[in-house]
């Protein structure tokens, strides 16, 4: 009986044929994946577990997949962590976390069960724990659940993604939830053992439609001298973030913003590595039909991993891990060019589909200017990574990315202005259905295409309305 690494490895084989899986991302062997879960380093080990559906391509059968790396690259396949098999999570093991508990791993995860709750929802969502000696095996916990479900008075089923730290001797853990107004909020647990919590009150509680109805997977930390808070809001669809300051009970937000306005990252989690660094994944999910991911045999993929750092104005920069660079093979260099208004210079010798761009472009006197990548020889596909100065953006504008009809597109823009003379850095990674942009060392905007021409790998620096310059342009094909 082949052993789950060998099958693990077998079906990797058979499906990395298929032109849109990825190939430095991380993904399942195969069938869905949506959430990052239980992001530990732990032993000198990276540990990556992931929301799973192990029977198809589609979301349902909730349980957490794992992966284990050295470097946050290369990842080995370990047996399933969680699997919906408790009365107390029987119909899913739902997002959550893992820590650190005096040289003991331990996870904690919503489970949730189909008994109807009066006033609630048909479903409950609980708390729950699971431990381990070894970190491949898991055992749930005998008190489990933990939490059985949210505070009454606030007549929400909606109560999940437990996100835990320690302060001092005390845990505390923010749950994803909805007030009695039904918006987005995080409640506040705290507990002196990780198995008896005490519920102290809304940690947030989102103004207007900043949170939506729902704010799911919170991640809570201390990053130098704020505290942040990441979510996912139903309806947005997206992950926002804020920086402000806690006092113990609840949290103020004082600077807002987006992880990735790409349009395609959701419910990132991020966690504290042995170096100090905050290294966030969040899941790249599919813009193609739930048809076409059971045909391919697999949906959903991870960002590459970012680090975040606070800037002084309070907010978010996040950039590509060092390691990332490991992935870069055969080199090729261009530049000064330069790029005439109204113009696209195709780059040759600096196409596929498995490789990093860094650019350093100068504006000039153009209005737009930018990349074109995942381009075909005619120009009817095209992926567009441009800078408008008028409006203050960067946008990833994917509307003519793929001839297919079935595929989603969309533009999906930052704010970044450029001050006098600053030029515009990227750094590009486009991985078969990925395109992930990092600029200026703070921006992060991610898309996904499925260009339908097998060519669809050319790029290109162009300008619009005025001329513009490519400093320097370098490009290395990408491999694990
Ligand atoms: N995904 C999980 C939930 C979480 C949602 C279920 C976010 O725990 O709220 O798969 O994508």
């Amino acid at each position: 009986m082949p052993s789950f690494a060998q099958q693990a490895r077998a079906t990797r084989r058979r499906l990395a044929a298929d032109r849109h899986r990825p190939r430095v991302h991380f993904l399942p062997p195969q069938n869905w994946m949506n959430d990052p879960n239980g992001l530990i380093q732990f032993r000198g080990e990276y540990h990556m577990f992931y929301q799973h559906n192990p029977r198809a391509a589609w979301w349902g059968n909730m349980t957490w997949g794992h992966a284990v790396s050295r470097d946050l690259l290369h990842w080995t396949d370990l047996p399933h962590a969680l699997e919906p098999d408790a009365a107390c999570d029987d119909y899913g093991v739902w997002s959550g976390c893992a820590v650190n508990d005096d040289g003991r791993a331990v996870l904690v995860y919503t489970g949730v069960h189909p008994r109807y709750l009066p006033g609630g929802g048909p479903r409950v969502q609980c708390q729950c724990l699971a431990t381990t000696a070894d970190m491949v095996r898991f055992t749930k916990h005998p008190a489990n659940p933990v939490i059985a479900g949210p505070p009454p008075e606030l007549k929400t089923a909606n109560f999940r993604d437990p996100y835990v730290w320690r302060q001092g001797r005390t845990w505390h853990m923010a749950v994803g939830s909805s007030d009695r107004d039904r918006r987005g909020a995080v409640l506040l647990y705290t507990s002196r053992d990780l198995v008896g919590w005490r519920y102290r009150g809304p940690l947030f509680q989102g103004r207007g439609d900043e949170a939506g109805r729902i704010f799911e997977c919170p991640n809570f930390f201390q990053l130098g001298r704020k505290w942040v808070l990441i979510g996912s809001p139903i309806p947005l669809g997206r992950a926002v973030y804020f920086t402000g300051t806690f006092d113990g009970r609840r949290f103020t937000p004082e600077v807002r913003g987006e992880v990735d306005p790409g349009g395609s990252l959701y419910a990132p989690q991020a966690f504290l590595d042995a170096s100090g660094r905050r290294v966030l994944f969040g899941w790249l999910w599919e813009r193609r039909s739930r048809r076409a991911a059971s045909r391919a045999g697999w949906a959903g993929v991870m960002s590459l991993p970012r680090v975040l750092t606070l800037r002084p104005d309070g907010r978010l920069d996040f950039a590509p891990a060092a390691e990332v660079e490991q992935l870069r093979r055969r080199a090729a260099r261009m530049g000064p060019l330069e790029i005439p208004a109204g113009e696209a210079l195709l780059l040759r010798g600096m196409s596929g589909d498995c490789m990093e761009i860094a650019a350093e472009l100068a504006g000039g006197r153009a209005k737009r200017f930018g990349l074109k990548v995942r381009c075909s020889r005619r120009g009817t596909e095209q992926t567009l990574i441009v800078c408008d100065r008028g409006a203050g953006t960067l946008a990833i504008d994917t509307t003519r990315s793929s001839r297919s009809p079935a595929v989603q597109t969309g533009v999906g823009a930052a704010r970044l202005r450029l001050g006098r003379g600053e030029t515009l850095k990227l750094r590009v990674f486009l991985d078969a259905s990925v395109v992930e942009v990092f600029a200026n060392g703070h921006t992060c905007l991610t898309g996904r295409v499925y260009p339908a021409g097998k060519n669809s790998t050319g790029a290109a620096v162009f300008a619009d309305g005025g001329a513009a310059t490519a400093v320097s342009l370098e490009v290395w094909d990408l491999k694990l």
